[in-house]
């Protein structure tokens, strides 16, 4: 793992020299081939293609070739890796407005969720984004995340206390899963698996089609339906590299990123069910809970992150999108 990291770290240092007018840009992904994301990011890498007359397109490094997300947003932000598909999660430290969407129980259902990103709180996020180096494409769906557990089923908010459960890297995401009164543990999505294994870790969270592919489900087999996030994935160019294209050809990205959303979400809702049919298949139980109580021990996290007026009148905002 180590080594392959460097190794990564390499190519994407040597990277940098390539000419800006490189046909080929360079996207990362930690999912699979297969994965809606990577379906999405193929998907709008032909659309700049056919409207490029094949000048230019994008190739996705799937499975964390080029490492976890906080590395590949590094390498993104230094203009080392042209694109990056990542959750909001580990940019929430760097861009406060990502932390927006990724506030607990904050979208009712996965419409309002889609209408909030589709919106001007959407545009305000991705657009934030830029101070930092980014250039944000698109958001795409990422269901809902719920707690999954190796020994023991997670059924109320009192199950859930003491618990070393992995977060991602982000100090919301610690403070989310402290607030559930577990013990956060944050690891890049590609140590989920051996933490599982080894009892580094009593469990994890996400939605299905994470913990199907990730066969997080093989070890950890109570997932139990808190759907306590909605945080939505992100796809960012770097805006180094794109200072390096044409107006002409910023608009073809941009709006090739918009048009593989709807495309991303005819996957995304696909992909949701055959995963949860394919984890309950492999053994997986599948657990009610009192989501009212989950919920209700929140608060901590919006009066830790959520201070300042202008992500009050964000979560506001959102709030009042019906
Ligand atoms: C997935 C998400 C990944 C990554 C992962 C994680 O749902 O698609 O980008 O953030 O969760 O938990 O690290």
């Amino acid at each position: 793992m180590k080594t392959m990291s460097r190794l990564a770290a390499a190519l994407a240092a040597a990277a940098i020299a390539l000419p800006a007018t490189a046909k080929e840009f360079r996207s990362a992904d930690v999912h699979p081939e297969d994965y809606p994301t990577v379906m999405a990011v193929k998907y709008m890498s032909d659309i700049i293609s056919q409207k490029t007359g094949g000048k230019h397109s994008i190739k996705v490094y799937t499975g964390n070739a080029l490492g976890g997300e906080k590395d590949t947003i590094e390498q993104t932000k230094i203009g080392a890796l042209d694109l990056v598909r990542i959750n909001v999660a580990p940019m929430n430290n760097i861009c406060p407005e990502t932390m927006v969407p990724t506030m607990p129980f904050l979208f009712r259902s996965k419409e309002h969720m889609r209408k909030v990103l589709d919106g001007p709180v959407g545009d305000e996020i991705l657009k934030a984004c830029a101070a930092q180096g980014f250039v944000g494409l698109a958001f795409y769906d990422s269901g809902s995340r719920s707690l999954y557990t190796v020994k023991k089923p997670v059924k109320s908010l009192a199950d859930a206390k003491g618990l070393k459960i992995r977060v991602q890297q982000s100090d919301l995401w610690v403070s989310l899963l402290q607030a559930m009164g577990a013990n956060a543990t944050p690891m890049p999505y590609g140590e989920v698996y051996t933490a599982l294994k080894t009892g580094l870790v009593d469990g994890a969270e996400n939605n299905w089609p994470s913990y199907d592919t990730s066969k997080h489900h093989e070890v950890a087999k109570f997932y139990s339906q808190t759907e306590h996030s909605m945080a939505p994935e992100m796809l960012l160019m770097s805006k180094k590299i794109w200072d390096t294209l044409t107006p002409d050809e910023q608009k073809i990205f941009q709006a090739a990123a918009k048009e593989s959303v709807p495309y991303m979400r005819k996957l995304w809702d696909e992909k949701e069910k055959k995963s949860y049919d394919l984890v309950v298949k492999a053994g997986a139980q599948v657990i009610e809970v009192d989501k009212k109580s989950f919920q209700a021990a929140m608060k901590p996290v919006y009066d830790k992150f959520i201070v300042d007026a202008k992500l009050k009148s964000m979560v506001r905002r959102v709030q009042e999108t019906k």
